[in-house]
């Protein structure tokens, strides 16, 4: 989708209900401006009102619903954009009562996702994302089907047209589908031929640091860019540990309040490296007002992965835009103090970021030995897959092989080789 030559000039509406503050929904409004715009949209008013429930028919109620009217009227607005999940019904219902498109946050979100998408995986991903979206609101007024045409979602066809789109979608969703489970495969087939590496994944907010933070790691030429969703491929790269064990870091999408699920659900295997590491690594954006929302948002999407209780590493980022007498900084020093304090972009703490990664490795693998016969020397190059060698030596009845790898591999080693594991007393006698 391109943007039209014309910028869309969009509305936002928040509501004000029982479960939010006033100032959380400045917030979500400001953080739904900037998507918005990264949408390639003007945004021309904000409006928002307070409500302790949405209208089940309008979301907002029917006097706000006039109120807008005359506002879009008069401002020429083309796009209106709500912070909060619409039902298909609303979204039909208000665009015909303003004759204009109607978006939700997770609709911007894929919008933006559909612009951003470079590598086949992501692209196949986000338009299955879209149209799994898409296709209980296909109404007159918008569609994402005729891309020919710019616009964030465009003017739809009519009502007989209508059938035949849903048709199309469902096969496209289903070829699309299956395009993914071969992606998926693949990836699993390129994994699989991959050295049995530590593997640490950084996860965090959007606009977090992640890419700076992996580019501070690795030395990898990674895009960073301060904007909402940078990343939406996974990267992985080698690095070392302080102690010289190679281990690999991958960086990958960021994560949002509202991710349309069904856009969570089309980049699991995006999100792989991150559900099958060894040991996350949380990046927060420490200098957002917001950061602690951002940090509960990401709780809660490692949540619906099911990986919130994968070990953690805890990194405030960005302590450079602080003070360092900061009473922020202090709090969380005394709640989290296993966390690292660090600065991507000015290398601040970085070292001590990469002896708290090797710690918590540690503390998720395990230190086997082997005893090697002459005759089964070939046993060695897998063992060095595996993991990290700390000792080889040459005893009278075969090679002395020491080594640290992760919990899971050391399990899988010593059921596989049981009749060369050393015992462990000897080890230190
Ligand atoms: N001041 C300061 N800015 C930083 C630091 N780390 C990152 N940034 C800036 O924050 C912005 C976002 O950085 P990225 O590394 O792209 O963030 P990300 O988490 O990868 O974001 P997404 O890929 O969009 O999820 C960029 O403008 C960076 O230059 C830091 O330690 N200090
Ligand atoms: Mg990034």
């Amino acid at each position: 989708m391109k943007h039209p030559s014309v910028p869309e000039r969009a509305l936002l509406v928040g509501l004000l209900h029982q479960h939010t503050t006033r100032e959380e929904l400045e917030d979500h409004l400001q953080e739904l401006e900037t998507l918005v715009r990264s949408a390639g949209a003007e945004v021309l008013a904000i409006s928002w009102q307070q409500r302790p429930t949405p209208d089940v028919a309008t979301f907002i109620g029917r006097g706000k619903v006039e109120e807008l009217r005359a506002l879009i009227e008069q401002k020429g607005i083309t796009l209106v954009v709500f912070d909060e999940g619409l039902t298909p019904a609303q979204v039909r219902n208000l665009e015909r009562a303003w004759n204009v498109k109607v978006l939700d946050r997770a609709g911007i979100i894929l919008h933006i996702f559909a612009e951003r998408a470079r590598t086949q995986e992501a692209k196949v991903q986000v338009e299955l994302a879209q149209l799994q979206y898409m296709l209980p609101r296909l109404s007159r007024l918008w569609t994402h089907l005729s891309k020919q045409v710019g616009g964030i979602g465009t003017r739809g066809p009519g009502e007989t047209q209508l059938e035949t789109d849903r048709r199309l979608i469902r096969r496209r969703i289903q070829h699309l589908q299956r395009k993914l489970e071969e992606i998926v495969a693949q990836r699993a087939q390129r994994r699989r031929r991959r050295e049995e590496l530590p593997r640490f994944a950084l996860v965090g907010y959007t606009n977090a640091g992640k890419s700076t933070l992996m580019r501070a790691l690795t030395a990898a030429s990674v895009l960073v860019e301060d904007r909402l969703f940078a990343t939406l491929d996974t990267t992985v790269r080698r690095f070392r540990l302080p102690g010289g064990q190679p281990a690999l870091l991958s960086d990958t999408v960021g994560f949002l309040r509202k991710l349309p699920p069904q856009l969570i659900a089309s980049f699991h295997s995006t999100l792989a490296e991150a559900i099958e590491a060894d040991v996350l690594v949380h990046v927060v954006d420490v200098s957002h007002p917001s950061f602690r929302q951002h940090m509960q948002v990401v709780t809660e999407t490692l949540r619906t992965l099911n990986i919130a209780t994968k070990p953690t590493v805890l990194v405030f980022n960005k302590i450079d835009r602080l003070p360092a007498d900061s009473p922020v900084l202090r709090e969380l020093r005394s709640e989290y103090p296993e966390a690292v304090f660090i600065s991507a972009e000015r290398g601040i703490n970085i070292r001590k970021l990469l002896a708290t990664l090797q710690r918590v490795y540690e503390g998720q693998s395990e230190e086997l030995a082997f005893v090697l016969p002459y005759t089964e020397l070939r046993l060695l190059r897998h063992l060095r897959t595996s993991g990290q060698i700390l000792q080889q030596e040459a005893l009278p009845d075969g090679l002395l092989v020491r080594l640290r790898c992760p919990l899971a591999i050391g399990q899988r080693l010593r059921g596989q080789y049981a009749s060369y594991v050393y015992p462990a007393g000897m080890l230190n006698a």
